[in-house]
């Protein structure tokens, strides 16, 4: 009898061990808490979908992909008392104690049970559409669990320069699916900058008609400062406010809220082209930048300047529902304002220190208007300098150090630290292995190693770090397959690291156990991604 016992010890051991190697069922990002269970559900035509209100948009999405994936085409029905089995039922209710966008994913042999609240709902569906398998199939077997989640933080974004090179709607579309796949809410739209303007503004044409085209678009690195080669097709494209309303809903309809960035006071060129008289000296010949970098073509703060930037940020504002609206506020070189008489008189009236303090009261002036519409900035983190606006929430991007000092002034903070693997711009393996980019190496390893949080934060200080940011800038990247290329994989680690506890991160269980079944996913959606280098090797 020992032995039989000591057997079946050995074999129950066993067991655990086996389910104990992928302790988190695939799913990105990991879970907050996933309990295995025996047993599995299978979903064939004759199970039954039900929900308590079936045109509900997660609701929709579910059936729409069962549809898509299974030719599953039957009506989500209406919850009765008497279920049976062979149900997935979708639900408000049991959601008690859960947090915000929080889920419970309940699957038995008999039913499964999707609870969760607006994008709480949604996100247990997405957890439910990766236990499924990946082939095109009549029936699949979904494996038994309890699984209970929410995330980390309440902004999870990625942004997308659409400026340096435009990308089409359908484009943006196919980002915004694979963002919410991962959980990820918060897509940050950069709409204008030196090289193009990309929004319709009804106000005033020439910014689409001027602004949004440029002659010629250097090629090579610009870094490399050698003799510069020009492309000398013209490159264009702008988003009619039509086409930002469907992009906009499509988004919401994934739960995905989209902060639109209008760049100021630098990052202008492109708008001065079309009208020299938002400039400091406007006698100069503007043309919508054609290289790469840091112009020194930047707005003057004139009252012409303000009217005009208000009109636009009203005709934003009725077009995004965001709460946040992105003002830039990065690299802005003062030295025209160095030299202008005007802004040297400005500075004295004012009573300013200098032209940093002119740049926060530009900030300033255009958050008043921004929040006398309801809404909140973000910036850059250079609109620390000179002083920060008073409700304004900071995008740390040159390490960590602007979040850091926003959060000790109480201010929210966004952490986009390009130092840290969150320049997804930068090259992710060797360098003379990779296609053209702006430089670095920033592998997936990098940015899932990313921890938001500073330690040198007090807890308090910390409760400001609202969430994390992956951005794409786009001077190298020319096509739709090269922004997937180097989006995927870095921003499932991404995903990870705005969703999941700290505790249950694990690299070797993300890169080794989990991500194999997504890249495969990827290949089936027709996803381009990098391979990334195993781990221990580079
Ligand atoms: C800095 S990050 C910029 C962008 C460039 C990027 C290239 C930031 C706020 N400004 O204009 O595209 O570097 O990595």
């Amino acid at each position: 009898i020992p032995s039989l016992l000591f057997a079946l010890l050995i074999t129950a051991a066993t067991t655990v061990n086996a389910q104990d190697a992928d302790p988190n069922m695939g799913i990105i990002p990991a879970p907050v808490s996933v309990k295995k269970a025996a047993g599995e559900f299978i979903l064939s035509q004759e199970t039954k979908i039900q929900a308590d209100t079936p045109n509900n948009k997660a609701v929709l999405f579910f059936s729409s992909f069962l549809a898509n994936n299974m030719a599953y085409n039957k009506q989500v029905g209406i919850r009765n008392a008497n279920a049976g089995s062979n149900v997935i039922y979708l639900t408000s209710t049991g959601t008690e104690g859960l947090p915000a966008e929080g889920y419970r994913l309940i699957i038995t042999p008999q039913q499964i049970t999707v609870a969760g609240k607006g994008a709480g709902l949604f996100y247990g569906i997405q957890t439910l559409m990766q236990l499924m398998p990946l082939e095109r199939a009549a029936t699949v077997k979904i494996p038994c669990a309890t699984i209970e989640d929410y995330p980390r933080f309440g902004y999870r974004g990625v942004m997308l320069d659409v400026c340096r090179h435009f990308f089409s709607v359908e484009m943006v579309k196919r980002y915004i699916d694979l963002m919410a796949g991962y959980k990820l809410n918060n897509f940050h739209w950069h709409l204008t900058d030196d090289q193009g303007w990309r929004i319709e503004i009804k106000k005033y044409p020439r910014l689409t008609q001027v602004a949004s085209v440029r002659a010629q678009t250097v090629i090579g690195n610009y870094r490399d400062r050698t003799p510069q080669q020009f492309d000398n097709t013209p490159v264009g494209g702008f988003y009619t406010q039509d086409q930002i309303r469907d992009v906009i809903k499509y988004a919401a309809d994934r739960y995905i809220n989209i902060v639109p960035e209008i760049e100021m006071p630098g990052h202008a060129q492109a708008a001065l082209a079309a009208f020299p008289e938002l400039s400091c000296d406007p006698k100069l010949d503007y043309k919508v930048a054609e290289t790469w970098g840091v112009f020194n073509n930047i707005y003057c703060p004139s009252e012409k300047t303000f009217h005009f930037l208000e009109d636009v940020l009203t005709e934003v504002i009725d077009l995004f529902p965001s709460k946040y609206i992105h003002i830039g506020g990065d690299e802005a070189p003062k030295t025209v304002w160095k030299n202008s008489k005007f802004c040297q008189d400005l500075i004295k009236k004012l009573k300013l220190k200098d032209e940093h303090g002119l740049q926060s009261y530009f900030i300033q002036r255009m958050e008043k208007f921004v929040n006398s519409k309801g809404r909140s900035i973000i910036g850059w983190d250079e609109i620390l300098e000179g002083g920060l606006a008073p409700n304004a929430t900071v995008m740390s991007w040159r390490g960590e150090e602007g979040g850091i000092a926003a959060a000790q002034q109480n201010h929210d903070v966004i952490m986009t630290p390009g130092s840290q693997g969150l320049y997804i711009d930068h090259g992710q393996g060797k360098l003379n292995q990779e296609p053209l980019s702006i430089g670095g190496n920033e592998p997936v390893s990098k940015i899932y190693s990313y921890n938001p949080t500073p330690a040198v934060l007090t807890p308090g200080q910390q409760a400001h770090i609202k969430g994390v940011q992956a951005n794409l800038w786009t001077e190298y990247i020319t096509t739709d397959k090269k922004v997937e290329f180097m989006l995927l994989p870095r921003m499932l680690a991404l995903s990870e690291i705005a969703w999941a506890p700290v505790a249950n991160k694990n690299y070797k269980d993300f890169a080794e156990i989990r991500l194999p079944g997504h890249l495969a996913w990827l290949d089936k959606a027709g996803y381009e991604y990098h391979v990334p280098v195993a781990i221990g090797s580079a």
